[in-house]
Order: structure tokens, then sequence, then C-alpha cells
């Protein structure tokens, strides 16, 4: 049985919807994040980051939510979730995940931790990483609309769903407070509702109580 170590909105539901989309087996693990369980010595061991999500795959203990997602879709090639190895489609899907993760995931910790950049107590300072960090956001959110123009949808990639589009819609939901937050784009925002309409979307928004407005601007 396949455990996901998760907490509700945070970066493991984009495991999460994958799983549902794959329709396979597998118990959620909630972590505690009120009490700061994701730095607790025995989640350290699972995850030496202290961060949410872990996949426990018999005794794989697998961190970092990209490679979550390979491995998800690699060991259920049934579900051809993944172009095939060697080709030119499954090398752009390596590249928008890799994006996804190191350049606009890590940007959108910036935002939503922005005092960790400053000094303790320097609010003011704070303010400013996440006002420029929102702006930088903005542009990679452009990025991934022209993305979304050039594939041509319904998908990141174009006609063929993969675990990119589980990182895509999840970091966008994100910025939905943003001044002009993803869905406010002309190809992000059909596509974003697209995604959203998604059996596999809906069931993980049920399981972890996701209100309405995850999803779109309070
Ligand atoms: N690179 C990691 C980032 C995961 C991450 O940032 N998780 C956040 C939740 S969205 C977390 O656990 N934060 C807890 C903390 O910073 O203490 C991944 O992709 O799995």
């Amino acid at each position: 049985m396949l455990h996901l170590h998760y907490h509700p909105s945070d970066a493991s539901l984009m495991p999460h919807i994958f799983l549902e989309e794959l329709g396979v087996p597998f118990e959620l693990k909630w972590v505690d994040r009120a009490n700061n369980a994701q730095k607790s010595p025995d989640y350290l061991k699972l995850n030496p980051n202290g961060l949410v999500p872990v996949l426990v795959d018999g005794d794989l203990v697998l961190y970092e939510t990209g490679a979550i997602l390979l491995h998800l879709a690699d060991t259920h090639p049934q579900a051809q979730m993944l172009p095939p190895v060697g080709s030119a489609a499954r090398a752009q899907v390596y590249k928008w995940m890799f994006w996804l993760s190191n350049t606009l995931h890590a940007n959108i910790t910036v935002y939503y931790y922005s005092q960790r950049y400053v000094a303790d107590g320097n609010t003011g300072g704070a303010s400013e990483v996440k006002a420029r960090a929102e702006t930088r956001i903005g542009l990679l959110l452009d990025q991934l609309d022209q993305q979304l123009q050039h594939s041509g949808g319904p998908w990141l990639l174009g006609r063929d769903y993969s675990p990119a589009d589980c990182m895509a819609f999840v970091l966008s939901c994100w910025t939905r407070n943003f001044e002009r937050p993803a869905h406010t784009r002309p190809h992000l925002g059909p596509y974003l509702q697209r995604m959203q309409a998604r059996p596999a979307v809906q069931r993980a928004a049920t399981t972890e109580q996701l209100p309405p407005s995850f999803f779109v601007k309070n």
C-alpha cells in the first residue's frame, strides 16, 4: 500500500491528485503542521528537510514532489501518464516539471515564507520580499500562460495529460489572492477550470476539505 504524508492544500495535493488520477489504492497520513509535526524527529527520518509531502512505497521513502510524481507515473505504466522514454515529448514533460518545481514553486515559497528571508522582526523587509516575489511570479505565470497558448491545450503539454498538470494546477491555485492571480490570464483561466472539473481533482479536494476559495480569489 502506498502512503502519502500530506497536509491539506500543501504541495502534497499534487501527488494526492495524481494518485486519484491513477485510481490506485493509497492511504493518506496527516502531518500536523499546526504543531510542527513536519520538524519532529520521526518525520525528519522520512524527510530531513522537514517538508510535506513524503511518499512511502514499500521500502522506498521518497520526498520531493516532482520525484514522487515521476515515480508514480513510472510504476503505473498502464495509466500512460508519460510519453515513451527517450521521446522529445517526454523531455518536454521533464522540462516543465523541473521548471515548475525549481522556478515557479521556489518563488512561491519566497512569497509565502518572506519572513524567513529577512532578520527576525523586520516586517518591512519581509513585505518588500513578498511584493518582489509576487512581481517575479507574475512573469512566470505569463510564461505558463504562453505555454498553454503554444501547446493548444487542453493540458499543459497539449493533448496528453501528464503529472506536470498536477503541479501547474496547484501552484496556480496558490496565487489566488495575488493582485493578478493565475486564473485571470486568458489561457490559464480556462485551463484551471478544466483541471478543477476533473473527477480526480474533485475527489482530492473533497478529501482535503478544500473550500471553493482555494481555487479562486477570496
Ligand atoms: N521542494 C519540496 C517543497 C515542499 C514544500 O515546500 N512543502 C511545504 C508545504 S507546501 C512545507 O512542508 N512547509 C513546511 C515548512 O516549511 O516548515 C517539494 O517539492 O516537495
